[in-house]
């Protein structure tokens, strides 16, 4: 699905995230349950506050798993296989969520990046998350 110079793109915007995996997570999830309040209801066990201790900790787990899938771009199935049980048969996440977690990320990508989030490398991450989604998805039905 991803073509090599997609991947390519992928790996080398991945470069700026490294060391900011907790930053990026936590901005990415609080964007997320601002605005789509409806995924706080997976988080009722969660402190939702601006710079709760318990976002960052779940951004940066989050985020370190993106990247795990970034580093096994080519056979996400087995890299994200833990996760995708996890997701499909402990948490039960609504798969319609992760479409919103991958748009908050998105936007997050492009106020760090800047310039650099270009379309060519937006349209490789909007893959790449589907793709994340796709697997961590798969075991539901
Ligand atoms: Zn999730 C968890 C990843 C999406 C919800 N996650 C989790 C973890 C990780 C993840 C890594 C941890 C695990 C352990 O600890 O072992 N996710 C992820 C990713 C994604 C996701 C990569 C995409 C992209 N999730 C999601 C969504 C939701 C969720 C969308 C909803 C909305 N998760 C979740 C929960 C949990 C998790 C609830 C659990 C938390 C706690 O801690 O409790």
């Amino acid at each position: 699905m991803l073509n090599h110079d997609e991947k390519q793109l992928i790996k080398h915007a991945w470069e700026k995230v490294l060391g900011h995996q907790e930053d990026f997570g936590a901005e990415a999830l609080e964007r997320m349950f601002s605005v789509y309040p409806q995924t706080k209801t997976y988080f009722p066990h969660f402190d939702l506050h601006h710079d709760s201790e318990q976002i960052r900790h779940h951004g940066k787990k989050v985020v370190t798993a993106l990247g795990d899938a970034v580093r096994h771009m080519d056979n996400l199935s087995e890299a994200l296989s833990e996760l995708s049980n996890l997701h499909a048969y402990n948490l039960r996440v609504d798969p319609v969520n992760f479409k919103l977690l991958s748009h908050c990320f998105q936007v997050v990508l492009a106020v760090h990046l800047a310039d650099e989030y270009t379309p060519q490398v937006h349209v490789a991450y909007d893959k790449f998350l589907a793709a994340v989604s796709a697997v961590l998805a798969e075991k539901y039905r």
